[in-house]
């Protein structure tokens, strides 16, 4: 993979979070002369190694473990650590999970993978978080929603990081292992491969989360469901494709039954989460990345905030295709609002006729108009190249269906298990 060696090779002189960085001068200041400075030359970092007292402390904990899981956070999404992760789940047949901002650092393919924290907790995949005695929570990034609640019940959980816990009530691990993960992990893994005892019911409970989440994946119905566009996007995105979200309710979609088999293929924020930033963000992975397919995945609202970026997109002569799903609503403030019991008010608009719209910018435009078509519509544009966009309706029910409605029976069944 190209990124890799782009990773590594960044990764050598940047110290840990890297990332693109803000610089603002006052005006005065910005208007000031200097003379020539050069500019401080790069030097090549090693990352510090975590002592083997604390190494053997969380390799303790964990061979005493009966239900290990591992997490897989935002920090573990480094293009290096993909060798290393891979081989940690391999060598100690430790169930995982991961974040939003995980997915992808070890294969969603591995029969190890419990699913996705998408929510808090509630979600299928909770139940597994709320089985564990033990979570190895590899690179938890606050800037994400926490993927679970610690709470004095447990669940015991040992952080590995590049960097310490930000410790909070939510999150306030029992044992850290700091320093370069990829080593930390080798040295954890030679301590504990072929010592644990995992309680064999453990993987069981990964059919019936899977299972749930594949519920309606094959569904025809029109509009369709959210469940089967993430299901159809999926069949025509290659392994290495790249999906770039904007902000809205599909990301939790998205997050939950997107399998991603490669670091860095389903691209979101889970941080500040702004609306408008998944056309941006496919322009750029189109860019970088000329031979891979890139789609972005925008709600009618978000697309609405950035779409003057299609005159961008056909200027640059990039092949990017956009997909939106027309609710003619801010669908995830409408499921918030539900969730909490509000009223629905003041959250529908209207839309532009979206295939004249980017034809108006010399871009390609498609509406799906049956679900059976939407795979061929994204294959053929696809293949066309240039800027596609294509607008499908969405039917989200679901989002009270599934997410409300259903995950609150699933907790309780859990409750009363
Ligand atoms: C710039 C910005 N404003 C407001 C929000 C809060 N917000 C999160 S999702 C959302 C609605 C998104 O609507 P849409 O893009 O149509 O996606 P949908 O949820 O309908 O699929 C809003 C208003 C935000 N994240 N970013
Ligand atoms: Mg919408």
């Amino acid at each position: 993979m190209g990124g890799a060696s782009q990773g590594d090779r960044a990764g050598r002189y940047t110290s840990e979070r890297p990332g693109p960085v803000h610089l603002e001068l006052p005006e005065d200041v910005a208007g000031e002369e200097t003379a020539e400075v050069p500019l401080v030359p790069p030097h090549p970092i090693e990352l510090p190694v975590a002592p083997p007292a604390a190494l053997d402390r969380a390799a303790e904990m964990i061979c005493m473990a009966r239900r290990p899981l591992t997490m897989l956070g935002a920090g573990s999404s480094r293009p290096k650590l993909v060798e290393p992760l891979s081989s940690f789940v391999r060598r100690t047949r430790i169930p995982f999970f991961n974040t939003q901002m995980g997915k992808g650092s070890v294969t969603g393919g591995s029969n190890l993978y419990m699913g996705t924290a998408a929510l808090s907790s509630g979600d299928y995949v909770h139940r597994a978080v709320d089985y564990a005695d033990l979570i190895i929570s590899i690179g938890h990034d606050t800037v994400e929603k926490p993927p679970f609640i610690m709470g004095p019940e447990g669940p015991t959980v040992i952080h590995v990081g590049f960097t310490p816990a930000s410790v909070e009530q939510v999150y306030f691990p029992h044992a850290e292992v700091i320093g370069d993960v990829g080593l930390s992990l080798a040295l954890l893994a030679d301590r504990i491969e072929g010592k644990l005892h995992v309680d064999p019911a453990f993987m069981g409970l990964r059919s019936e989360i899977l299972a749930r989440i594949r519920n309606r994946a094959d569904e025809v119905r029109f509009p369709p469901t959210p469940q089967r566009i993430v299901h159809d996007v999926r069949k025509v995105m290659p392994e290495d494709g790249i999906v770039c979200l904007d902000n809205g309710m599909y990301k939790i979609w998205f997050a939950r039954n997107y399998r991603t088999h490669v670091a860095n293929t389903l691209l979101l924020d889970n941080a500040l989460a702004t609306m408008g930033a998944g056309l941006p963000s496919a322009m750029m992975a189109a860019m970088l990345y000329p031979d891979r397919r890139v789609l972005a995945v925008c709600g009618d609202g978000g697309f609405m905030m950035n779409s003057q970026e299609m005159e961008t997109a056909v200027r640059l002569g990039l092949n990017v295709v956009i997909l939106i799903l027309e609710d003619s609503a801010y669908g995830m403030i409408r499921w918030k609002q539900a969730v909490d019991e509000f009223p629905d008010w003041g959250l529908t608009f209207g839309n532009p006729d979206f295939v004249r719209y980017a034809e108006s910018y010399g871009a390609w435009g498609h509406r799906v108009k049956c679900t059976e078509d939407l795979v061929s519509t994204l294959e053929g544009a696809f293949k066309e190249g240039g800027v596609h966009l294509i607008s499908v309706p969405i039917d989200y029910i679901e989002n009270t269906r599934v997410l409300v409605e259903e995950l609150k029976g699933s907790v309780s069944e859990l409750e009363t298990a």
